[in-house]
């Protein structure tokens, strides 16, 4: 299988984030691509080739003209404000606050996000944009004839959503590459989403269109993060009723819960007629994950590739999350042999 990946990533590496009442060094950190590299060479899963450059409008068919122009440019204005370390917001419109945006660098900064856990550096656009163009590279060689094709994309993408950045996530990588199958004469695209975390960005870019089926498992938003989307009951509107599936599951599950779920969301898939699958590869449900409550062990990764393969789908896997740094090439790659034993 071939990856695609670039060393832009290491533009990006924010100083800090909040966890319980602590600042405590950011877990998205570049060591993260840099042992799933390494992993990848270890095992000679295949070539590692830099990412084309595709411009800018196979971004703007998912994100918005404002939040992109916003993003590109919100280091340049936080330097001439002289600002001190990594730009971060503080203040968002809630509920009994106007939905507007205003002038202020930071006022926008909180328009544009949902947390505080996407902290912009110098290079985290320049990073974000190479990622995506790494989803759209290993997106091509899908397009060409490959049967599937590895994104090591760094930073993650699947919580931001058009217009809203927000954990650990600036531009949603898995989606830029669904649209582009569709806009290349694809009719029907599936996202399969395994990162611990609800998915919420992807799921509502495409919540209300029948093109794009979304499945994801992951720990119970009632007591984990995002909290506020990925319920069981949020199964799509309008056009898209039907095609958003969320398989929540509680702290504590391991593969037996896990693979049933797995399971589950195979059969929906296959059901819908998915004509290419994008898996958004999490490896956060790791038994020894710093921030997660799931408890899979590393041979189970290869049993999930196993499971995915079987549905027999041109399948391009995106990275998302995973922190346990020392396992994350491991867990990684395992998937990829694992589809690939199949
Ligand atoms: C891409 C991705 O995996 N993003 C995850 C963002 C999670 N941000 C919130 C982390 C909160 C960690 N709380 C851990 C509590 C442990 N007791
Ligand atoms: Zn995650």
């Amino acid at each position: 299988m071939l990856t695609y990946y670039s060393d832009d990533h290491h533009l990006h590496h924010g100083s800090c984030e909040l966890m319980n009442g602590q600042l405590v060094p950011c877990f998205e950190k570049p060591q993260r691509a840099d042992h799933i590299l390494a992993r990848v060479k270890d095992r000679q899963l295949g070539e590692v080739r830099a990412p084309k450059d595709f411009g800018r409008a196979p971004l703007l068919r998912i994100h918005s003209a404002a939040y992109l122009e916003f993003f590109e440019g919100a280091w340049a204005r936080w330097q001439e404000q002289a600002g001190q370390g990594d730009l971060l917001p503080y203040t968002w419109p809630a509920r009994t606050l106007r939905q507007q945006l205003p002038e202020s660098l930071h006022g926008q900064l909180g328009y544009y996000s949902f947390d505080a856990g996407a902290p912009i550096t110098a290079g985290t656009w320049q990073a974000a944009y190479s990622a995506a163009q790494v989803a759209l590279s290993a997106q091509a060689e899908i397009a060409a004839g490959a049967h599937s094709a590895f994104a090591l994309c760094r930073p993650p993408g699947h919580h931001a959503a058009a217009d809203v950045m927000g954990g650990y996530c600036y531009l949603n990588n898995a989606a830029i590459a669904a649209q582009a199958f569709l806009d290349q004469g694809r009719a029907k695209v599936a996202i399969l989403d395994v990162d611990y975390h609800h998915g919420n960005g992807t799921q509502s870019i495409f919540y209300e269109r029948s093109d794009v089926l979304f499945a994801s498992i992951h720990g119970d938003p009632v007591a984990e993060f995002p909290f506020f989307l990925g319920y069981a009951d949020e199964t799509g509107a309008g056009a898209g009723e039907g095609c958003n599936h969320n398989y929540p599951l509680p702290a504590g599950s391991a593969w037996q819960e896990w693979g049933a779920a797995l399971e589950q969301a195979c059969q929906r898939i296959a059901e819908y007629g998915a004509e290419v699958l994008i898996v958004s590869l999490g490896v956060d449900t790791f038994k020894d994950d710093p921030i997660s409550q799931f408890k899979l062990d590393s041979p189970d990764y290869l049993r999930m590739g196993q499971r995915i393969a079987a549905l027999g789908l041109p399948t391009l896997f995106v990275m998302e999350g995973g922190y346990a740094v020392e396992e994350i090439g491991i867990n990684a790659v395992n998937v990829l042999e694992g589809f690939e034993a199949n």
